[in-house]
């Protein structure tokens, strides 16, 4: 069974955290339209969703990717590099432990959002980011290697987080903006650039062999389609205007 846990969208969305775009007024009701239509794409694509409780005083608790990075071995309980994000983590952590699995913690002075970590393979990859820290990378490491994955930080800059720049939209193919992350930190995988008139494109959220993407880059949108890819998009400017993606709004995992 494939599940995506998501987080409903908390009454104080508009105080959300936002490091690179201007804070413009926040529709909650439209937001949470986007959000609802966004599970629905997910169920339609096999996923059995299971949405979680907002925090009332938390703003951010709908990018619950986050909060935790789910592998098919165990669960990593993040630490969020914004203070304000760090209660986040303890209903994520309930709402996992009930599907049995393993649990880790990630222990102060680490800070790590889920955000920045790109699974590939048994490649992990983080991204070294205002909010992810070199000791929450060694920690990762401690925790993955015994399991057979490999651990590589990412330099990322001009962007919130790695997931901001690359993700994975086949299982050997990224799409990159190489002005946020460099490109031969992917050497050995395909490679597609986003449009230059859509940097922020390169979030995209694979399930299976279907790539869910943002409606807002449609000249990146060509460019998977070119390349074969099967993409299903998805309204989520709303979102966006807090920093937020496809990517950042579930977490899925397999049972
Ligand atoms: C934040 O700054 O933490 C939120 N406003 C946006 C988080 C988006 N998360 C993600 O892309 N993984």
């Amino acid at each position: 069974m494939i599940w995506a846990m998501t987080r409903d969208i908390s009454p104080s969305f508009d105080q959300c955290q936002l490091t690179h775009l201007p804070r413009v007024p926040l529709d909650v009701e439209r937001a949470r339209a986007q959000h609802e239509a966004y599970e629905w794409a997910l169920v339609e694509l096999g996923c059995t969703v299971r949405r979680i409780d907002a925090g009332p005083d938390l703003p951010d608790s709908v990018f619950i990717e986050d909060t935790a990075v789910v592998f098919p071995e165990a669960a990593v309980i993040a630490r969020p590099g914004a203070a304000t994000r760090q209660p986040e983590t303890a209903a994520v952590r309930d709402a996992l432990r009930r599907f049995g699995m393993p649990m880790r913690d990630m222990a102060e002075p680490a800070t790590l959002d889920g955000g920045d970590v790109l699974l590939i393979g048994r490649q992990v990859f983080i991204g070294s980011s205002t909010r992810t820290n070199e000791t929450a990378v060694n920690q990762m490491r401690r925790f993955l290697r015994p399991l057979g994955y490999k651990v590589r930080i990412v330099p990322v800059e001009g962007c919130l987080h790695l997931k901001s720049a690359v993700t994975a939209v086949a299982p050997d193919t990224v799409i990159i903006n190489r002005a946020w992350v460099p490109a031969d930190a992917f050497t050995g995988l395909d490679t597609i650039d986003v449009d230059p008139d859509e940097p922020a494109g390169a979030n995209a959220l694979l399930l299976g062999d279907v790539v869910v993407y943002a409606a807002g880059f449609p000249k990146t949108r060509a460019r998977l389609e070119d390349k074969g890819l099967r993409v299903h998009v998805v309204d989520v400017d709303e979102l966006a205007k807090a920093e937020g993606g496809v990517t950042c709004c579930s977490l899925v995992f397999q049972t």
